[in-house]
């Protein structure tokens, strides 16, 4: 790698903040089943404490993503959650209120046809936004599992007119500094329509909430011939990029660990986003989130393993060439063009992340680091190494 490449990729890592979901570190599941894991968090002060071990060998790590029900029970969660982030220096991220567990939801939380449920919905989101002023979150993430499973049991219209009011009264609630972060999901759990189920539907609805209001790209809910590069470009372009859910899928909303199935695919959602900071001179405002809740994988070395894949692939995208790249596009030299793609993700920039982490003070090797420090030894020994569950929604 030349000097500038290395400058570019210490640039990078510099301003790669990457924040962690709550919800990652508890025992989760799918329908079939759960599977325990040895210490799994079940406590909000245990996963601020899984939290702040990622970020304390990552460095990259400062916030943690909230779910309401899961994460706050009763009034006393919210002083309890600013108390552990001055205790674990982890603050508290984004608030994710739970609009698709509650029995009432059966039939869809702001997209339910009886108004009274719809009021609950809407009164829970708004006492998601308090929580979200109390511990000084700026995003209120919102997905909704809204939707139906067969044709002509629901008016979608109506569905969409009862979402936007929804989401317009959620917006009027918001402090100037606050957004609402609205998500989308093709399918599941509904299977025959999602109320907000592309990002067509969640950038409409995004803005008729106001204009505090983004749309969250969740890396895995995406069809596999979908190009979501191209989603993030029209999203970065229109000003109505909020963040990311990072996970990937091999077939549809997996919930499989960021990059491992399509690396490629990401780096060129991050390549997007560096051509875009460097054509337009101003950092991307965007919130980079995991939302992974892995049942296989060992819980904290597969999230340190998404946020160290996350770093080397945004690594890998702040290399391109982007004026040869510009000349080669406008010349249609493909193959030229593509090259540039092809080398910088080709481009081995391990060896210059792990200077950059000695450089910060950092374990060069995250990973091995956690290995060694006998944390896992100590929360099996603290926790008890039998599943305990709680924590999450696949509880
Ligand atoms: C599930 C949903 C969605 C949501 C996450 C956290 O598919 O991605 O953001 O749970 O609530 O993965
Ligand atoms: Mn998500
Ligand atoms: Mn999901």
């Amino acid at each position: 790698m030349t000097s500038q490449q290395t400058e570019q990729v210490w640039k990078a890592l510099d301003s790669f903040r990457i924040e962690l979901p709550s919800w990652g570190f508890a025992d989760t599941g799918t329908r079939f089943g759960k599977f325990h894991q040895p210490a799994a968090a079940a406590t909000i002060e245990e996963k601020f404490s899984d939290a702040a071990e990622v970020n304390r060998v990552t460095g990259v790590c400062p916030t943690l993503a909230l779910h309401v029900l899961w994460d706050f029970k009763g009034e006393r969660s919210a002083a309890e959650v600013t108390e552990l982030a001055a205790r674990t220096g982890i603050r508290a991220g984004s608030i994710n209120p739970n609009l698709f567990q509650d029995q009432i939801y059966k039939f869809g939380s702001l997209g339910n046809p009886d108004p009274k449920i719809r009021e609950t919905a809407s009164q829970h989101i708004l006492e998601s936004i308090a929580i979200a002023t109390t511990v000084n979150s700026r995003d209120i993430s919102l997905w909704f599992a809204d939707g139906s499973n067969y044709p002509g049991t629901q008016n979608i219209r109506h569905r969409k007119a009862w979402f936007e009011d929804g989401l317009r009264s959620a917006h009027a609630a918001l402090k100037n500094d606050q957004r609402l972060l609205v998500e989308y999901k093709p399918f599941e759990p509904a299977f025959y329509h999602t109320d907000i189920a592309d990002w067509g539907m969640a950038l409409e609805l995004a803005r008729a909430a106001g204009p505090q209001a983004k749309v969250l790209v969740d890396t895995g809910h995406h069809y596999s011939a979908q190009n979501i590069e191209q989603i993030v470009a029209w999203l970065l372009d229109s000003n109505m990029l909020g963040g990311f859910h990072f996970n990937d899928r091999r077939y549809a909303d997996d919930d499989l660990t960021l990059g491992s199935i399509d690396p490629y695919q990401v780096f060129r959602i991050f390549h997007e986003i560096v051509l875009f900071e460097f054509e337009t001179g101003k950092p991307a405002d965007i919130a980079y989130m995991v939302d992974q809740s892995h049942n296989l994988k060992p819980k904290i070395e597969a999230m340190i393993q998404t946020v160290t894949t996350a770093q080397e692939l945004f690594a890998k995208a702040a290399i391109v060439d982007h004026e040869k790249l510009a000349a080669t596009q406008m010349t249609c030299a493909l193959v030229d063009a593509e090259t540039c793609l092809k080398d910088a993700f080709a481009t081995d920039v391990r060896p210059v992340i792990e200077e950059w982490r000695i450089a910060r003070g950092l374990p060069p090797q995250p990973m091995a680091a956690f290995r060694e420090s006998g944390y896992q030894q100590r929360i099996e020994a603290e926790r008890g190494s039998k599943g305990r569950g709680g924590g999450s929604s696949y509880a």
